[in-house]
Protein backbone atom coordinates (compact mmCIF):
# COMPACT_ATOMS: atom_id res chain seq x y z
CA UNK A 1 0.00 0.00 0.00
CA UNK A 2 2.88 2.08 0.64
CA UNK A 3 4.51 1.31 -2.40
CA UNK A 4 1.21 2.56 -4.40
CA UNK A 5 1.19 5.62 -2.45
CA UNK A 6 4.68 6.55 -3.18
CA UNK A 7 4.81 6.07 -6.71
CA UNK A 8 1.66 8.02 -7.32
CA UNK A 9 3.48 10.74 -5.80
CA UNK A 10 6.54 10.30 -7.66
CA UNK A 11 4.18 10.38 -11.02
CA UNK A 12 2.00 13.51 -9.69
CA UNK A 13 5.77 15.26 -8.84
CA UNK A 14 6.97 14.63 -12.19
CA UNK A 15 3.37 15.58 -14.05
CA UNK A 16 4.21 18.75 -12.37
CA UNK A 17 7.44 18.81 -13.02
CA UNK A 18 7.43 18.45 -16.73
CA UNK A 19 4.72 21.00 -17.38
CA UNK A 20 6.37 23.75 -15.06
CA UNK A 21 9.15 23.19 -17.66
CA UNK A 22 7.17 24.00 -20.61
CA UNK A 23 5.61 26.83 -18.91
CA UNK A 24 8.85 28.13 -17.60
CA UNK A 25 8.94 31.92 -17.84
CA UNK A 26 12.05 33.40 -19.73
CA UNK A 27 13.68 37.42 -19.90
CA UNK A 28 14.68 38.45 -23.29
CA UNK A 29 16.33 41.24 -24.13
CA UNK A 30 15.39 42.95 -27.70
CA UNK A 31 13.69 45.47 -29.16
CA UNK A 32 9.97 46.25 -29.63
CA UNK A 33 9.21 47.06 -33.11
CA UNK A 34 6.77 46.78 -35.91
CA UNK A 35 6.37 43.25 -37.54
CA UNK A 36 6.93 44.83 -41.22
CA UNK A 37 10.29 46.34 -39.97
CA UNK A 38 11.01 43.43 -38.03
CA UNK A 39 10.73 41.30 -41.11
CA UNK A 40 13.88 43.25 -42.41
CA UNK A 41 15.83 43.46 -39.23
CA UNK A 42 15.50 47.39 -38.56
CA UNK A 43 13.53 50.44 -39.41
CA UNK A 44 16.47 51.45 -41.69
CA UNK A 45 14.91 50.48 -44.85
CA UNK A 46 11.70 52.27 -44.23
CA UNK A 47 13.53 55.54 -42.79
CA UNK A 48 15.25 55.72 -45.56
CA UNK A 49 12.03 55.30 -47.95
CA UNK A 50 10.94 58.40 -45.43
CA UNK A 51 13.58 60.58 -45.43
CA UNK A 52 14.02 60.12 -41.27
CA UNK A 53 17.32 60.14 -39.71
CA UNK A 54 18.07 56.45 -38.24
CA UNK A 55 18.15 57.22 -34.80
CA UNK A 56 16.00 56.42 -31.72
CA UNK A 57 13.36 58.87 -32.46
CA UNK A 58 12.76 57.91 -35.74
CA UNK A 59 12.48 54.29 -34.74
CA UNK A 60 9.64 54.88 -31.82
CA UNK A 61 7.82 57.04 -34.84
CA UNK A 62 8.49 54.42 -37.53
CA UNK A 63 7.24 51.83 -35.12
CA UNK A 64 3.79 53.57 -34.39
CA UNK A 65 3.65 54.68 -37.84
CA UNK A 66 4.00 51.07 -38.95
CA UNK A 67 1.34 49.58 -36.27
CA UNK A 68 -1.19 52.51 -37.33
CA UNK A 69 -0.70 51.49 -41.08
CA UNK A 70 -1.68 47.19 -39.48
CA UNK A 71 1.67 46.35 -38.16
CA UNK A 72 1.59 44.21 -35.06
CA UNK A 73 3.85 45.01 -32.04
CA UNK A 74 6.74 42.21 -32.43
CA UNK A 75 9.75 41.80 -29.84
CA UNK A 76 13.26 41.30 -31.97
CA UNK A 77 15.78 39.92 -30.57
CA UNK A 78 18.82 40.95 -32.80
CA UNK A 79 21.16 38.71 -31.44
CA UNK A 80 19.17 35.76 -33.27
CA UNK A 81 17.88 37.44 -35.97
CA UNK A 82 14.35 36.07 -34.37
CA UNK A 83 10.56 37.82 -34.17
CA UNK A 84 8.78 36.89 -31.30
CA UNK A 85 4.89 37.63 -31.78
CA UNK A 86 3.57 39.35 -28.69
CA UNK A 87 -0.26 38.66 -27.10
CA UNK A 88 -0.10 41.70 -25.25
CA UNK A 89 -0.38 44.53 -27.69
CA UNK A 90 -1.35 47.17 -24.91
CA UNK A 91 1.99 46.32 -22.65
CA UNK A 92 4.06 46.57 -25.83
CA UNK A 93 2.38 49.86 -26.96
CA UNK A 94 4.42 52.26 -24.29
CA UNK A 95 7.40 50.49 -25.20
CA UNK A 96 7.30 51.04 -28.91
CA UNK A 97 10.62 51.77 -30.83
CA UNK A 98 12.67 50.91 -27.55
CA UNK A 99 14.99 48.25 -26.26
CA UNK A 100 13.66 46.28 -23.74
CA UNK A 101 13.93 43.46 -21.32
CA UNK A 102 10.94 41.35 -21.51
CA UNK A 103 9.68 38.46 -19.48
CA UNK A 104 7.01 35.51 -20.04
CA UNK A 105 6.68 31.97 -21.66
CA UNK A 106 7.19 31.43 -24.82
CA UNK A 107 4.63 29.41 -26.58
CA UNK A 108 4.23 27.78 -29.90
CA UNK A 109 5.15 29.66 -32.89
CA UNK A 110 7.47 32.30 -31.16
CA UNK A 111 4.64 33.85 -29.48
CA UNK A 112 5.48 35.26 -25.91
CA UNK A 113 2.78 35.80 -23.95
CA UNK A 114 3.64 38.80 -22.26
CA UNK A 115 4.32 38.44 -17.99
CA UNK A 116 6.21 42.00 -17.86
CA UNK A 117 8.13 44.62 -20.07
CA UNK A 118 11.13 46.85 -18.80
CA UNK A 119 13.15 49.21 -20.19
CA UNK A 120 16.28 47.79 -21.24
CA UNK A 121 18.92 49.78 -19.55
CU1 LIG B 1 9.16 50.59 -38.73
Amino acid sequence: MKSIAMGLVVSLVMLGGSSFAAQKQQTITGEVMDSSCAKMGSHEMMEKQHNMPSNAASDKACTVACVKAGAKLVLYDASTKTVYELDDQKKAEQFAGEKVKLTGTIEKDNTIHVAKIAKAS
